[in-house]
């Protein structure tokens, strides 16, 4: 028998887990590392299930290249890398390197590969670049980018120590938290309510975590644009403007309360379903509370104003003199800083630098918008994408209009994908080279410990041994980024790049990076180094976050610009065409939310049964009004169509949805033809992603708007 202690990396919390295993490396027990200074103990049903990911049957060890009846065969590496070089070679010399696309899933987040990744893609130099993040935080990217010059520097809520925190569109208890590492968020939501503080959760559902906080605010989906520019307006119409020390290190403060001073309560209260008077006792006790912290995820950035939602929440930090106060809205300073290796290499944000070939969509950080790869894919002519390299992703279930991208990967000349499962997406795909298991190798969490609550760095130590003839995303990364050159420099190049592989190990980069970074060498004998957080065993705590304005802003000036003119310009066609009169949906319309499900993370773990058995929870949720009018009872089959696609599933009545919302997780509909996921397979669920809208988009990122789609559900 022996335990190891080791960070779970199925989400962004990143819990301390006690595994123990017996002598042939069986795992017998899993559970939260008590001592662990971040989780304490706690643990999801998902970090039981990590031995599930290990011993999956399906999880493929060798590469398979598909055969012409859809089947697929194990090969040789080598043979596997041949072909893949070949094949995106030839497509890159026959169509330009534009031909070939790469879209990297949520996986690379928690990948040691991140920099292995950045090398392939600029290998293959496209500029047909997609990621998962124009499905998730792009927005919030573009407001880092626009106010403190880093896509990637997001602040925090220092939910430890405030008084009063305000959530809009997250449901940490169930998504264990999302640009902000925090476990177990009832334990912190709970000490914040018994140290006499409150909870604010703004939601169209009362969600868990509007249940645990036990103050709940019933937005209308999409408007939370209009509900925050009022309760800013409010703080500036009552005097409660305060930025405090924020007025020596920000510009705009004036530009952004006149562009919201005409939003009163009266004007947002009938779109946004609050009363004015709500809206008023939101803005003071924000305004008024000793330490507050505003803090936004993915239920408003997955609508169509989620830039000016992102924004207006850190203004509201900023007017009130929360931003980088202790208990407000701070930032991390990060044993490995990311956020700094990203500033040196000058890649921190551009925007609308280049536009996608078929609708005119601007890229932003390199990327165009998810939804419009099935475009490029199907549209015929000059810079049409033939080939598709996929990291760790299943766009046929996570983008909007999934069946569109079905469609688009069946015409693919090639496709080749990282990833170790032959899914809904990943069975379109010629060849697939399967990485070993994360939990096979060491593991430092590169970009989540970048935005904890607390200074927190952590080496993780393999579970078990990793298989000898298996490969770690870095080798495959890096084996086929210099297996893709085409003209004889580009090939030399890429030769080179091959042999300075070891300089690049993951391991090296992270020593290095400890070292240099603000918690190693200036410290002395005290310093962080890779060996310091091996001995150390579990994560180190490094402390409570400290202010670190105005030194880690990254823009220019050193000034936090908090009215950047595409923002003004995006909140004034957001208040226009959210009071305009004739938006509002048809009376047999529901509005459609996303749904996380602790069970779950996005499409990939359903191939454990531990965490797909019992109840069926793929239903669509619906407020008993709705679902009386139709006459539909709980557990009734349904049929939702929207105006993309139609899905049938089972009705889940329940008046934690307000009425005219409904709700369906995203990541189900499994059980397709050649998809080799025994137990997904037989628990499929439907995709909502059926019915999402690939043209419904938000308007300054093209972020998939997946929530707030307008539906019609009828009884089967
Ligand atoms: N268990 C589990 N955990 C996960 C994941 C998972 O699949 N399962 N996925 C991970 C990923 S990839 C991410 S990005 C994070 C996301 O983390 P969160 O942002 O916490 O994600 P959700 O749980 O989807 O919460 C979004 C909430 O927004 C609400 N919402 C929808 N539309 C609106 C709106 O217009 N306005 C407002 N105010 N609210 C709205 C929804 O009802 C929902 O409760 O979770 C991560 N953690
Ligand atoms: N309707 C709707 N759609 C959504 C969302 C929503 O809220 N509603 N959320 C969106 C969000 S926030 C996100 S992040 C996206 C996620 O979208 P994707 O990233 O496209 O999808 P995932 O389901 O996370 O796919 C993960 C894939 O990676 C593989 N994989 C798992 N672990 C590893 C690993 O360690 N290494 C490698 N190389 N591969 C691995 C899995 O087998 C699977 O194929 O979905 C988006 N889609
Ligand atoms: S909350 Fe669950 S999935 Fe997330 S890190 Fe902790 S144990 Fe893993
Ligand atoms: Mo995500």
């Amino acid at each position: 028998m022996a335990t190891v202690t080791r960070a779970c990396t199925l989400c962004e919390a990143g819990c301390g887990l006690t595994v123990t295993l017996d002598a042939a490396g069986t795992i017998t027990a899993v559970e939260g590392d008590l001592a662990d200074p971040m989780s304490q103990g706690y643990l999801c049903p998902k970090g039981v299930a990590i031995q599930d990911v290990l011993t999956d049957p399906d999880r493929l060890r060798r590469p398979v290249v598909r055969q012409p009846d859809g089947s697929f065969v194990e090969v040789a590496w080598d043979h596997a890398f041949d072909l893949v070089g070949k094949r995106l070679r030839s497509i890159r010399r026959a169509h330009g390197n534009d031909a070939v696309a790469t879209y990297i899933g949520n996986p690379a987040g928690h990948s040691m590969a991140a920099f292995q990744i950045g090398i392939l893609v600029d290998a293959l130099r496209t500029t047909n670049q997609y990621s998962a993040a124009t499905t998730d935080q792009a927005p919030q990217s573009l407001v880092s980018w626009l106010l403190f010059g880093n896509q990637y520097l997001f602040p925090v809520p220092d939910i430890d120590r405030t008084d009063h925190l305000l959530i809009v569109g997250a449901n940490p208890i169930i998504s264990n938290g999302s640009l902000v590492q925090a476990p177990d968020w009832r334990r912190r939501i709970g000490a914040i309510r018994d140290r006499g503080g409150h909870v604010v959760v703004v939601d169209p559902r009362r969600t868990e975590t509007a249940r645990v906080a036990g103050n709940h605010v019933a937005v209308r989906p999409g408007t939370d644009a209009l509900l925050l520019a009022a309760i800013l307006a409010v703080i500036d119409a009552e005097g409660l403007v305060t930025p405090g020390r924020a007025s020596d290190w920000t510009d705009g403060i004036p530009a952004l309360l006149d562009a919201v001073r005409h939003v009163t309560p009266e004007l947002a209260a009938p779109v946004v379903g609050v009363a004015p008077e709500r809206i008023r006792e939101l803005a003071r006790a924000f305004a008024t509370a000793p330490r507050a912290a505003a803090y936004s995820r993915i239920g408003p950035c997955q609508t169509r104003h989620g830039s000016v939602v992102a924004w207006l929440v850190i203004a509201l930090n900023v007017v009130t003199g929360n931003l980088d106060e202790p208990g407000g809205s701070m930032f991390t300073r990060p044993a490995f800083d990311l956020q700094r290796m990203v500033g040196i290499s000058g890649r921190t944000g551009s925007w609308k630098t280049r536009h996608s070939r078929v609708r005119g969509l601007a890229e932003f950080g390199g990327e165009f918008p998810a939804a419009t790869l099935a475009d490029e894919i199907l549209a015929t002519g000059d810079g049409q994408v033939r080939a598709l390299v996929i990291f760790g992703g299943n766009p046929v279930l996570s983008f909007p209009n999934g069946g569109r991208m079905d469609e688009a990967m069946r015409e693919l000349d090639f496709g080749v994908a990282v990833d170790f499962h032959i899914n809904e997406s990943t069975r379109h795909c010629d060849v697939i080279l399967p990485p070993i298991a994360s939990t096979e190798r060491e593991h430092y969490d590169l970009i989540f410990h970048t935005w904890a609550v607390r200074n927190v760095a952590r080496l993780s130590p393999a579970l078990a041994a990793p298989d000898p003839n298996g490969r770690t995303e870095q080798d495959i990364l890096m084996e086929v980024a210099t297996r893709v050159g085409v003209g004889p420099t580009e090939r030399v190049a890429l030769w080179l790049l091959g042999r300075a592989r070891g300089l690049l190990d993951p391991l090296r980069i992270l020593d290095i990076g400890l070292r240099l970074g603000p918690w190693g060498l200036r410290r002395g004998r005290a310093g962080l180094s890779v060996a310091k957080l091996r001995a150390a065993g579990r994560t180190m705590d490094l402390g409570p976050l400290a202010r670190e304005l105005p030194a880690r802003l990254f823009t220019s000036d050193k000034r936090l610009a908090l009215a950047p003119p595409p923002l003004l310009d995006a909140l004034a066609l957001a208040v226009a065409e959210l009071t305009a009169a004739d938006t509002a949906p048809a009376a047999d319309e529901l509005l459609l939310l996303g749904r996380r499900r602790l069970r779950q993370k996005n499409s990939y773990l359903h191939n454990s049964q531990r965490l797909v058995k019992g109840r069926d929870r793929c239903t669509i949720l619906l407020h008993p009004d709705d679902a009386d009018s139709r006459g539909i009872a709980d557990g009734d089959p349904v049929v939702v169509t929207s105006r993309v696609g139609k899905v049938e599933l089972p009705a889940q009545v329940s008046d934690e949805m307000a009425i005219g919302v409904a709700s369906i997780p995203h990541g189900w509909g499994h059980g397709r033809p050649g998809s080799v996921q025994q137990v997904a397979d037989t628990h499929p669920g439907v995709s909502v992603n059926d019915l999402t809208d690939d043209h419904q988009l938000e308007v300054l990122t093209g972020n998939a708007a997946f929530n707030d789609l307008r539906v019609t559900v009828q009884r089967a």
